[in-house]
């Protein structure tokens, strides 16, 4: 961050009502809980978000727990250096050498970096995505849909979904809301770009009844298997013609190297907030690009905050499958940046060619959904 001098970090915790409520084969969410990060310097304000969510079953964070190791660790770790500096051959925007000694807490440190690029973004009147090595331009998003109480109102959402222009649907998995729900989403819509999503649902001796997922043309199969069974995952892989795809699994480009010389997928799922910031994020696309590995954004329920930083990521030319960036009213009723991310014709939503989020971030919103509130000095 050459040429930045931080002067104050302020965290935001909210609690965002979701439209609808999201159910994964890890919980349910009715009402998101997500933690805003705001930076300052130079009289500009530059906003991140940590999409921990209040329970640590995706992750083992949660928004609580980042709200203090950013408090007490990384916070401090920004604050006490007179300039924010990028380490000698990284690009500016990568705080990770100085967040090192942290181990873990890759959402607590993303929010901040993405924070920071934000400000770079802002203070050299340069679009975000320009900032990763992308350009402004327009996005392929699909939806992730939950799993619902009854295949009828799982069958009314995909409707509403398909008929609004989303061009992709994921559906959440488990045991025992699995084959027969894809076998009549496959029969019901023969054409539509259609993939599955277990969050780490399955166990090994799985394989053999879920082999028949391959008959129904799935773009590919998102984490099966639990977070570190890297070899497990190459066995599906080696077994089943669909792509497997990463997305838990992958912590980190380390991870990442091991799932690569394993054969454990072929498509990774890139959420900056997973992996540490935008600047472990590019390291990841990159890697993969050189590998011939697609790699494809995911979300966290974001605000639009979260949002926006991810659409500027996407922009990145080895995304190249739709990302699970949907519009904000999918989400939420209420945004808390102006305008919110919109769908546009196709299935398409727009990288911002104006520098930083391309959106104003709403006070008003912040004050309403606000928890608890803390100005670190
Ligand atoms: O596994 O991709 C996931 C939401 C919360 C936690 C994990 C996941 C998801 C989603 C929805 O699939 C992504 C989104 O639309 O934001
Ligand atoms: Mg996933």
């Amino acid at each position: 961050m050459r040429n930045l001098r931080l002067e104050r970090i302020e965290l935001y915790h909210l609690r965002l009502p979701l439209v609808h409520p999201f159910e994964t084969s890890f919980g349910r969410t009715k009402v998101q809980e997500t933690l805003i990060v705001e930076t300052r310097a130079d009289g500009l304000s530059g906003f991140g978000e940590c999409p921990a969510s209040r329970d640590p079953f995706y992750s083992a964070e949660t928004v609580l727990s980042a709200w203090q190791v950013i408090s007490d660790h990384l916070g401090p770790r920004l604050l006490d250096a007179a300039i924010l500096e990028g380490a000698e051959g990284t690009e500016d925007f990568d705080l990770s050498a100085r967040f090192r000694q942290v181990r873990g807490n890759s959402m607590a440190k993303a929010s901040l970096e993405m924070a920071c690029a934000d400000l770079l973004s802002q203070q050299r009147g340069v679009p975000l995505c320009l900032l990763y090595g992308g350009r402004p331009k327009r996005i392929p998003v699909g939806v992730s849909l939950g799993i619902e109480p009854d295949v009828k109102s799982l069958f009314r959402q995909i409707d509403s979904f398909v008929s609004q222009g989303y061009g992709r649907i994921k559906l959440k998995i488990r045991p025992g809301w699995d084959v027969p729900v894809i076998e009549k989403a496959r029969r019901t819509y023969p054409e539509l770009g259609l993939m599955v999503d277990a969050n780490g649902a399955y166990k090994l001796e799985d394989l053999e009844r879920l082999r028949v997922l391959d008959r129904f043309g799935l773009l590919m199969i998102e984490q099966p298997l639990p977070p570190d069974d890297l070899v497990d995952h190459a066995t599906w892989q080696k077994a089943l013609r669909t792509p497997i795809c990463l997305d838990e699994s992958i912590g980190s480009v380390h991870v990442l190297r091991s799932a690569l010389a394993l054969g454990s997928c072929r498509v990774v799922n890139i959420k900056q907030a997973r992996l540490g910031g935008p600047s472990q994020a590019i390291a990841v696309h990159d890697l993969c690009q050189r590998a011939g590995i697609a790699v494809w954004c995911g979300g966290l329920l974001e605000s639009g905050i979260g949002r926006r930083h991810n659409i500027a990521l996407a922009t990145l030319p080895n995304f190249r499958y739709p990302g699970d960036i949907s519009a904000s009213n999918r989400y939420y009723r209420q945004e808390v940046i102006d305008p919110p991310v919109m769908l546009l014709e196709g299935g398409f939503v727009e990288a911002s060619a104006l520098p930083g989020l391309g959106a104003a971030v709403s006070r008003r919103a912040l004050k309403k959904f606000l928890v608890r509130h803390r100005r670190i000095r």
